[in-house]
Parts: structure tokens; C-alpha cells; sequence
């Protein structure tokens, strides 16, 4: 894990950021750029109203010109390369060089003026999800606006009425350039920074890709079978941690514009839902949970106490969205002798793998992939293999990291006497079911080649 870790960048990263003022004289604003995918340090507000601003998981936040006292904003539709992970990338489509686009950070009350510039090969437009505002402004192709067509560029303006967790994303061609990666969070911050205020205030989208190992560009017609599921277009183990100092506050929001729902869950903690796109829950109205379903379309906002020291799991529970690309149409072979049936396969395709005889587990598997793609299980944790891929990073919480402090602190210290541990004792005879075989002396003869890994 630590070889493929990106630490928080710096504002280096975001070229043309300091470019933003500077272009001041300039009818439109300066369009900053993000090169990498790594998490991008939190965006402090250089003028406007204060606010906590939020940390976009590897994404970030775009800069903005104050003009009159409007905030301007310039997005640009475009073709973009996005790593979903180390060994793999995809061509995607987003805004400002990355997919997700940039996070938008506004403050209840601003007056926002949104630049949009399409330089992909099709029409589209910009729907702000959630935002109530002038029809016209709502980005509907066909419905409130015309289409911005290749090469133009269209301007949104609208007071951000209400604080609370939104998104952006195209209402033109939305089966294909959702399939490719357009969209973008959008988080309007209480015009009183101690209202809703939490210590860490984590943002992310989820969407899904279908990438054929060993292809670059997603198949766009696929309604369910998709084969990469991310957090802002990103996989496990490509996911940064969250990372939380003992005891602190800690949001984290999430929408969904995938194509199907997501029971988003923590371990090792306790959760209320405090918000949704609609608005924040009364606090009379909320009710413990350690997962919360996020329906397509919709956007929940957890908060918690982050009040137990450790590496906490943080996933989608649907166990096939915590794994990566190739097949999911495996047959179920646990408790099937088929060594005979593999050394004779072995013969004719060198290099052969019995899959699930006798468990499904895969994180010892090396089998050669293709170029581009990633294993379907992968990571590597201080105990060995996680077995995990698409949906899934971690919550280190920590005592004594300082404020503010994002940087991942490694692997957890377990205190003496906390870790599960192999009984060394006796073991009884374990008793066997009637009508069923013990498999204890079951060879897996299985050849399990080794080599090519990521
Ligand atoms: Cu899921």
C-alpha cells in the first residue's frame, strides 16, 4: 500500500490556480487545471465570507475570482486522463483535467456566476443538483437552455440560497457522459462558519466504469454490469485514507450517480445521517446507523465522533463493488473436488486456476492481467492481503495528530493484548453434519503461477 500512496499535494498541483486573480482584467476567468489525482489539501478562503472548507477524496476544490462581488467559476468540459489506480488508467470525460470535476465551494448568500466551456466532441450542459434557482438556470438541455454546442461557452448565474451538499453534472447525452466520468460536488457552506461546524469535512462521489481489462475507454451502453466501482473515480487500492485525530468531528458526504444504490458503511462507529441534497435532518429527526443506503440521485451527509483509535474499514457493503475488473460470471465451486479436471486443463493452458474449492479468496492470486486493468482483490495491509478493490478506503483515527493534518499516519499500533490471535491450545474434534463430507484431506492440486503483479 505504501508504494502507490500519494501523500496530499500542495496548491502545486493545481496549475494556473495563482493565474485566477491575475486574470482579473480578463472577461472570463482563468480555468485552473488538476494534473494529479491525488487529495488535494483544503482550499481556505482567500476573500468572501469564511467557511471550513471541505476535503474532496483524491479530488479538489476550484479556485475562484471575485468579481463585484460575484464569485466567478470556470469549468471545462473536456476529454481527460484519470489513473483509477496505479497500473490503470482510463479515458474518461470531466472537467478542468480531472473526473470527478473540481469541487465547488460557495457560501450561503454568494452570488455565483459559473463559466462553462465545451471542448468535447458533443453538446452538453450543467445541472446544478439540488440548487433551488431560476429555471432558467437549471441546465436542462432542451427543457430550460439550448445545448452548448463543441467550442462554446455558456455562463450560469444564481444565488446559492441554502447551505448544504449538492453536485453538478450534464443534463445532455447523461446515459453516455455520465458512463464517462461528468460530474462534480458542490458544497454551499452556512453563512455561519459555527453552524453545522464538524473538524473534518470529507466530500466525494460515487460512479462506476465498464473497462474491459486490457481497453482504456468505458463501454457507455451498459445499464448494470459495470466493472469498476469508485469513489470519485478512483479504486481500492487507489482510495486515500480519511484520516482523523481521536475525538474530533467528522462528516462525510456522498452522492451517488452511479446507476445503482450503495449501503455505504463504517466499522468501529456510530453514525447519523445530518444531511441530505434536500437540506439538513433536525437533529430530533436523525437515528443512529452504522450504514446508510445512498439511492442513485441522492446525497447523504454522515457525521460522527471519531472516538475509537484504529484502521477502520470504510466501504460499500454490496460485496461485488468492493472488487475490481475481470469476470464476476465465476461459478460457485466451493466444496468441488476438481483437481483432476485442473491438471488436465493445466496441460492444454499452462498456468490454469482452479477458482473457490474451497473459498472464494483470492488475494494470493497472481494470475497474468492483461495491460491495464487491476487485480479484482489487491492491497496489502500490515497482516497481509485486503482482498478488497472498487469501493473501499480506510478511517485511521488517531490520538495527537494536529489539526488539520491530513497526511496519512500509516498502519495502526495495536495496543498488547488487542489483536485477534490463533488459538494454540487444544481443538476438539470438530463435529461433522450428517450427509456431508469432511474436506480436511481435499488436495487443491491447483497450479497457482506466480510472477506478473502489480
Ligand atoms: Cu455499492
Amino acid at each position: 500500500m505504501n508504494k502507490r500512496r500519494h501523500f496530499l499535494s500542495t496548491g502545486a498541483t493545481v496549475l494556473g490556480a495563482s493565474l485566477v486573480s491575475r486574470a482579473g482584467a480578463a472577461s472570463l476567468p482563468e480555468a485552473p487545471v488538476q494534473s494529479s489525482s491525488s487529495t488535494a489539501a483544503p482550499l481556505a478562503p482567500p476573500n468572501g465570507r469564511p467557511y471550513n472548507p471541505v476535503v474532496t477524496l483524491n479530488g479538489w476544490s476550484l479556485p475562484w475570482r471575485m468579481k463585484d462581488g460575484v464569485k466567478e467559476f470556470h469549468l471545462v468540459a473536456e476529454p481527460v486522463v484519470r489513473e483509477l489506480a496505479p497500473g490503470m488508467q482510463a479515458n474518461l470525460w470531466g472537467y478542468n483535467g480531472q473526473s470527478p470535476g473540481p469541487t465547488i465551494e460557495v457560501v450561503e448568500g454568494d452570488r455565483v456566476r459559473i463559466f462553462v466551456t465545451n471542448k468535447l466532441p458533443e453538446i452538453t450542459s450543467v445541472h446544478w443538483h439540488g440548487q433551488i434557482l431560476p429555471c432558467g438556470m437549471d441546465g436542462v438541455s432542451g427543457l430550460t437552455q439550448a445545448p452548448i454546442a463543441p467550442g462554446k461557452t455558456f455562463v450560469y448565474e444564481f444565488v446559492a440560497r441554502h447551505a448544504g451538499t449538492f453536485m453538478y453534472h450534464p443534463h445532455a447525452d447523461e446515459m453516455l457522459q455520465m458512463a464517462m466520468g461528468m460530474m462534480g460536488f458542490w458544497v454551499t457552506h452556512p453563512k455561519d462558519p459555527r453552524q453545522h461546524a464538524v473538524d473534518r469535512d470529507y466530500v466525494f462521489l460515487l460512479s462506476s466504469y465498464d473497462i474491459e481489462p486490457g481497453s482504456y475507454t468505458p463501454r457507455t451502453n451498459t445499464m448494470l454490469d459495470f466493472n469498476l466501482w469508485t469513489f470519485n473515480s478512483r479504486v481500492f487500492p487507489g482510495i486515500d485514507p480519511m484520516v482523523a485525530r481521536l475525538g474530533e468531528k467528522v462528516r462525510i458526504r456522498v452522492g451517488n450517480l452511479t446507476m445503482t444504490n450503495h449501503p455505504i458503511h463504517l466499522h468501529g462507529h456510530r453514525f447519523e445521517v445530518a444531511g441530505t441534497d434536500g437540506g439538513w435532518v433536525p437533529p430530533s429527526a436523525r437515528w443512529p446507523e452504522v450504514t446508510t443506503d445512498v439511492a442513485v440521485g441522492q446525497m447523504r451527509a454522515i457525521e460522527f465522533v471519531a472516538d475509537n483509535p484504529g484502521d477502520w474499514a470504510f466501504h460499500c457493503h454490496k460485496s461485488h463493488h468492493t472488487m475490481n475488473a475481470m469476470g464476476h460470471e465465476v461459478p460457485n465451486l466451493v466444496g468441488v473436488d476438481h483437481s483432476g479436471v485442473a491438471r488436465k486443463i493445466n496441460n492444454l493452458v499452462p498456468g490454469y486456476m482452479v477458482m473457490g474449492d474451497r473459498g472464494g479468496s483470492m488475494g494470493n492470486m497472481r494470475m497474468r492481467l492483461p495491460e491495464n486493468t487491476l487485480p479484482m482483490m489487491d492491497g496489502k495491509g500490515p497482516f497481509g492481503n485486503m482482498e478488497m478493490g472498487g469501493m473501499f478506503t480506510t478511517l485511521k483515527v488517531r490520538e495527537g495528530l494536529a489539526r488539520g493534518d491530513y497526511r496519512d499516519p500509516g498502519w495502526y499500533k495495536h495496543p498488547a493484548g488487542t489483536v485477534a490471535r490463533e488459538w494454540t491450545g487444544d481443538v476438539p474434534q470438530a463435529p461433522v453434519a450428517p450427509g456431508t463430507k469432511a474436506q480436511d484431506n481435499v488436495q487443491l492440486k491447483a497450479k497457482k503461477p506466480s510472477g506478473h503483479s502489480h
